[in-house]
């Protein structure tokens, strides 16, 4: 009898499954498996997915990222690790190479903490573009073909586990959300080598795909299709594992229109962020937490932390005396007539927070190096300074002696705005008698509502860690 009937199938081994034994059984059994959506491959029906549309995303992320990740373990430098007041303060060997923090250019921290924080907010849309280009690769069926495709998914759990984590702490961070209930700044170092690790798998593993995927769809190729003509990118070696979809549905927008919406998403996060750090666009901050109106005059700029919570009244004037120690005749008491009598110093400086604001205001006050000299301790190996404010993180900060000895290093009375205007004396809400401001220093470490100034002198002992805040 003839038969129209196939012979029974003697499956064909693929280039994609396993080459042999349980795990090729494996493989096939788990194949045959009718899988119900997300995991069937009919769910993901974009015809934009493929792999030169992840490969631009990718090659953003590949130059943007080191810039954030750069400058976010600058910022743990700029603490000063060696007084025991980066944060975490014990890392072990996941330690940055041990840098001195300058202070010069002034607006160096400004510069570093503003691109972390903005080129990390800027980096947003294009992060999440890419992750809703690569979804079907979450849902892929059979989950693993091999020990190495193994290695590489757990490679991602750190990649994606780690932005994302990343991004979340960072914008509630900025933001002064801590219904985390953990340490900031802790969680976020530890999930930054996390990232890291990822990032670096990845980049090897994906960067040869990456340069081919772009060579394939030179300039021109996808990019400059319109709607009607946008059609898939070939499927690429791996069905099942592949990200142009099997079944696609018609396209509702060019690759072209798709990217430039991303571009455009990133652009309008860099707008409504970039007047936290370009004083002149200021009004346009508004992503920024908090008010836009923190005083009047040049005491009118933002405000950390106010006199108000941090338990300072409107009497903490009266009475009000620095005491300088560390000297060899002990301590020295000045009021602030007698400060004002001292020789003083005009600096115009940048405060530049660690959540990415910063704004520019001209300074006048004591130079530090000054009170070092009256307090008997003309150089000093370090300083610590003290708040009013007794508890909490920011009731004292170690300075360098770098730090202390900078000509425009001050312990500010007044203030003015950035463009040789009038003088104030600082507001109390902006540290009233007396605060210190020191080129390039961490927002932080600018202690407000000084009380006294204890300089270490290199021999004497006791000039051990002293830890800081946030
Ligand atoms: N005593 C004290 N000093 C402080 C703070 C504080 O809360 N208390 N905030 C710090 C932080 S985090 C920053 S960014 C700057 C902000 O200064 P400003 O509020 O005058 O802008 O002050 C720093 N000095
Ligand atoms: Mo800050």
């Amino acid at each position: 009898m003839t038969s129209t009937t196939e012979p029974p199938a003697t499956p064909q081994r693929t280039p994609y499954e396993p080459a042999y034994g349980f795990p090729r059984a494996l493989w096939r059994g788990l194949a045959r498996v009718p899988v119900p959506p997300p995991f069937s491959p009919r769910t993901w029906r974009s015809p934009l997915r493929g792999r030169w549309l992840t490969s631009v995303f990718g090659l953003v992320l590949l130059v943007g990222l080191p810039v954030v990740i750069v400058t976010g373990f600058l910022s743990w430098l700029a603490y000063g690790p060696q007084f025991g007041q980066a944060i975490p303060a014990d890392v072990g060997y996941l330690r940055p190479p041990p840098l001195a923090w300058p202070t010069s250019p002034a607006w160096l921290y400004r510069l570093t903490q503003g691109l972390h924080v903005g080129l990390g907010l800027v980096l947003v849309p294009v992060i999440l573009a890419k992750l809703w280009s690569v979804v079907p690769k979450l849902f892929a069926w059979p989950p693993v073909r091999s020990i190495a495709q193994l290695l590489e998914r757990v490679s991602l759990l750190a990649l994606v586990g780690g932005i994302l984590f990343e991004l979340v702490t960072g914008i509630m961070n900025i933001q002064y959300d801590y219904s985390f209930g953990f340490d900031f700044y802790t969680a976020h170092y530890w999930g930054a080598w996390v990232f890291v690790g990822g990032f670096v798998a990845h980049v090897v593993i994906k960067l040869p795909t990456m340069v081919r995927s772009l060579r394939r769809g030179g300039p021109g190729r996808w990019l400059h299709d319109g709607v009607e003509e946008t059609e898939p990118e070939p499927a690429d070696d791996e069905p099942g594992h592949s990200l142009v979809a099997t079944s696609p549905s018609p396209p509702t927008m060019s690759r072209r229109t798709l990217l430039g919406a991303v571009a455009g998403g990133s652009a309008l996060v860099g707008l409504l962020t970039i007047g936290t750090t370009v004083d002149a666009l200021r009004p346009l901050a508004l992503l920024s937490p908090r008010g836009r109106s923190y005083g009047t005059g040049p005491n009118d700029f933002q405000v950390n932390r106010t006199a108000f919570a941090a338990g300072i009244g409107p009497g903490v004037g009266d009475g009000w005396a620095l005491v300088l120690r560390g000297g060899p005749a002990g301590g020295v008491r000045l009021d602030r007539a007698a400060l004002a009598a001292m020789p003083q110093h005009t600096a115009t400086l940048p405060i530049a927070c660690v959540e990415g604001w910063s704004e520019t205001r001209t300074w006048s006050g004591v130079r530090l190096r000054d009170l070092a000299a009256r307090a008997g301790v003309p150089a000093p190996a370090a300083a610590v300074v003290a708040s009013l404010e007794r508890a909490g993180p920011f009731a004292r900060a170690t300075l360098q002696a770098d730090q202390v000895l900078d000509p425009d290093s001050l312990l500010a009375l007044r203030v003015g705005d950035d463009g040789g205007g009038p003088m104030a004396d600082l507001s109390l809400d902006h540290g009233f008698p007396a605060r210190v401001i020191v080129p390039a220093l961490p927002g932080v470490h600018n202690t407000k509502w000084v009380g006294a100034i204890d300089f270490r002198d290199a021999q004497r002992s006791g000039a051990g860690p002293v830890r800081g805040g946030a």
